[in-house]
């Protein structure tokens, strides 16, 4: 049996009747021939994503009530096993195709959708469409039913089945195991998992099901390696999970839980305050992430805000003629989950990553704003130990305005004046202009001569920077090292923060290639996350790369990267070991302006990083750990860390 070629010849047929038809008889071929469409792309991303869309589909079988044990297992060779105890695919034949249902899940596209959807009340917009999906791009993929009577068994190679389902034994238990090895020919970068991105995914989905049993096991190595998520306390357990893990000190006790059920329509929240000043929300629609937010945020946002300032007033602790609290004072320091399940999620925007349900919006902010209050009255301890939390940001946040208006005064006329040691380029405008930003003086200077002044500008930074992990915002008002870079960049800070005001395309960070240098570059991503966000999402953050070496003979030069690079060019210029000069830079000082434009700024040779933000929430949770007051968090993540890097040449 042949699905695939099947599928291509009905297409083909009936491609002149009508539309419908042709999409529900779309074979897997047209995900092999554009997978990105499919799962987004075909790197690390994508192939982890085959695991989730697999999960997916016995997470929606155990939030049906019927499924509470989940093993994931990564086996020798890269081939993935999930297992899980739910009632099994059905194997009964259908009358549209007169297949087993279980073959025409795993061979026929979007299957989900058009057999009267996935079956289940409340799924994610793509949940149990997937399994075609994962088959097509799997070079091999086996599926195994358990009805409680009977063991059937199916094996498809890159999307055909190669046999009909057939029936191997007996078993008086349920659940269903699919095995499969991903395809080289898709994945050409890699099929190599991640132990530690699969168990946050599903560490992640073991707080979101709270009860369901998920087993991450890892069979690769000499040892196994295996987790088992399990959380009784659910999101409440997310909340206390992140602060452990960041390091932070919270300043209640209890995590605040609430929830709503509304017919087949749930909400839940769980919050609580550190003493950092950042915030955290993590929302979720269906076990989805939704990073851009939506209704469920804007509705827990508001609720928060209201219910925090009716508090304050009625407590006498907003008095008359204090301004009400901004819903950035009643965040500061916050870690929220918020998590809804409804039936029909509507995700919007370019990612679909944003809930568009206006229902949840009023439902979520009505539960919050109700239950949060009755909370405050019932816990008044913890109400008042956020209300200083409140009451400290926004006394910051005047001050920041005040710090601000005195730095505007300061440098004259308002934001028209430029730092001193700016050297602007002369093309005005972020297209197509840059702006290095240097370490220390002398290679300040270098680069200044060395540079094409048409669309580079140079901005040298020199002395201690602040590290705002530890400082809010009116300290960066005040804060000198700091000033010349906001006043440059053009868009201002926090809340004022404005990329249409950008004065450069890209923003590059040049520091020396030893732990000086690093330390500069992780004190400027922390100031950039933290109060530029966008910059970094837009990926308009670059770190140069200076050469570590010169080889030399005669008029020939090379410049080398690396050692290997390094030995690499030595062979090509001296290749009878001849003598020829290596010389080592030890930092940007050391090379004149033309060897520094040569090198590391002419766009025609140059070799840079850009900096993108793949998960938020991962890089909230390393510059509080690396940056943050805490001492434990960052001994014991350097301790675990730092034998990736102990070859690290620099
Ligand atoms: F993605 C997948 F299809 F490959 C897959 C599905 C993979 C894994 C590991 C598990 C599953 C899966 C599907 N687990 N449990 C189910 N359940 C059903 O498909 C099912 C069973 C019974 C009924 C019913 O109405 O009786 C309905 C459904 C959807």
């Amino acid at each position: 049996m042949d699905t695939n070629k099947e599928n291509v010849i009905l297409q083909e047929d009936e491609l002149e009747y009508d539309g419908t038809q042709i999409q529900v008889l779309e074979g897997l071929e047209a995900v092999r021939k554009r997978p990105g469409m499919y799962i987004g792309s075909t790197g690390p991303k994508g192939l982890h994503h085959l695991v989730y869309e697999i999960v997916d589909n016995s997470i929606d079988e155990a939030l049906a009530g019927y499924c509470d044990k989940i093993t994931v297992e990564m086996l020798p060779d890269d081939i993935i096993r999930v297992t899980d105890d739910g009632r099994g695919i059905p194997v009964g034949i259908q009358p549209q195709t007169g297949k087993p249902a279980v073959t025409v899940v795993f061979t026929v596209l979007h299957a989900g959708g058009k057999f009267g959807g996935s079956g289940y009340k409340v799924s994610g917009g793509l949940h149990g469409v997937g399994a075609s999906v994962v088959n097509a791009l799997s070079e091999w993929l086996e599926v195994e039913v358990h009805d409680g009577e009977h063991i059937y068994f199916q094996r498809y190679e890159r999307g055909d089945a190669v046999e009909e389902l057939k029936m191997i034994g007996d078993c008086t238990d349920t659940g269903t195991i699919v095995t499969w090895k991903a395809d080289k020919e898709i994945f050409e970068e890699t099929t190599h998992y991640d132990y530690d991105t699969l168990l946050n995914r599903l560490r992640e989905q073991a707080f979101l099901n709270a009860g369901v049993y998920i087993v991450l096991r890892d069979l690769r190595g000499s040892q196994p390696v295996e987790e088992d998520l399990h959380y009784e306390g659910g999101i409440k357990s997310f909340v206390e999970h992140i602060h452990k893990k960041k390091g932070v000190e919270s300043i209640h006790d209890q995590v605040v839980y609430l929830s709503v059920k509304d017919g087949d329509t749930t909400a839940e929240v769980a919050l609580q305050y550190n003493d950092s000043y950042n915030e955290l929300l993590l929302s979720f629609a269906n076990n989805i992430h939704t990073t851009d937010g939506g209704t469920h945020e804007t509705g827990f946002k508001m609720a928060l805000t209201r219910a925090m300032n009716d508090y304050a007033r009625k407590n006498n602790i907003l008095k008359e003629k204090d301004k009400n609290y901004s819903g950035e004072d009643v965040r500061e320091g916050l870690t929220a989950i918020i998590s809804v399940k409804l039936t029909d999620a509507q995700f919007e925007g370019q990612t679909k990553a944003k809930l568009g349900n206006t229902s949840i919006q009023t439902l979520v902010s009505a539960m919050v704003y109700e239950k949060l209050t009755t909370y405050f009255e019932e816990n008044p301890a913890v109400a008042k130990a956020i209300q200083e939390k409140a009451l400290g940001a926004s006394r910051a946040r005047e001050a920041a305005q005040k710090a601000r208006e005195v730095s505007r005064k300061k440098t004259g006329l308002e934001s028209a004046s430029l730092p001193g040691k700016l050297a602007d380029c002369s093309q005005r405008g972020a297209e197509g202009t840059e702006i290095y930003i240097v370490e220390g003086d002398s290679a300040g200077g270098s680069a200044k001569m060395g540079r094409d002044r048409r669309f580079q500008a140079i901005l040298p930074l020199w002395g201690k920077m602040l590290n705002v992990e530890k400082a809010r915002l009116d300290k960066v008002y005040g804060n000198d090292k700091l000033m010349p870079v906001v006043t440059a960049l053009g868009t201002g800070i926090g809340d004022e923060f404005d990329i249409g005001k950008l004065r450069y395309g890209r923003v590059i960070i040049m520091a020396d290639a030893d732990v000086d240098g690093s330390h500069i570059r992780t004190l400027l991503l922390t100031f950039f996350f933290r109060f530029m966000r966008p910059l970094v999402e837009n990926g308009h953050i670059c770190i140069a790369q200076p050469p570590l070496f010169k080889v030399s003979r005669g008029k020939q030069v090379r410049y080398a990267f690396s050692e290997p690079e390094r030995d690499a060019y030595i062979q090509e210029l001296a290749p009878n070991g001849e003598k020829c000069d290596v010389q080592r830079y030890k930092g940007l000082g050391e090379m004149d302006p033309e060897q520094l434009w040569e090198t590391t700024m002419n766009p025609e040779n140059r070799t840079m990083f850009r900096v993108t933000l793949e998960d938020a929430v991962k890089a909230d949770e390393i510059f509080t750990i690396l940056m943050g007051d805490k001492v434990a968090p960052r001994k014991e993540f350097i301790e675990k860390n730092a034998q990736y890097v102990q070859n690290l040449d620099i």
